[in-house]
């Protein structure tokens, strides 16, 4: 390709950093609120059996940018499954027991950045 000497000066001496070039609006993306977490796992009771499974919960984790979202789920109960029956009470303590569990986490307005 053959440019005009103007044009290769630009362009040599502006080079774009695709390595750090992330869009700003991605980091300015603020954390989720406990209200906004309590309706995203509210939806994911697909059965609507006001319990969330093991799966239920993967999904959910996986919805909010989790790459490891099994691990989450596991943890998730173990926080927050106080009866032990292996789901989470949407209806008790269990459920608000969740919400702090995922807030704590730091997840964001969605993003494909978040690695939690
Ligand atoms: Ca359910
Ligand atoms: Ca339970």
């Amino acid at each position: 390709m053959i440019l005009c000497p103007q044009i290769q000066n630009i362009v040599f001496n502006n080079p774009i950093n695709f390595q750090t070039h992330v869009p700003q609006e991605v980091h300015d993306k603020p954390p989720l609120t406990i209200e906004q977490l309590r309706e995203i796992f509210k939806r994911y009771d697909t059965d609507n059996d006001g319990q969330l499974s093991e799966e239920e919960l993967k999904s959910a984790f996986r919805y909010l940018g989790s790459h490891f979202s099994y691990y989450r789920a596991v943890m998730a109960r173990f926080c927050a499954d106080s009866d032990k029956d292996g789901c989470i009470n949407l209806k008790n303590d269990e459920f608000s027991a969740l919400v702090s569990y995922a807030h704590s986490c730091g997840y964001k307005v969605k993003t494909c950045y978040n690695f939690a």
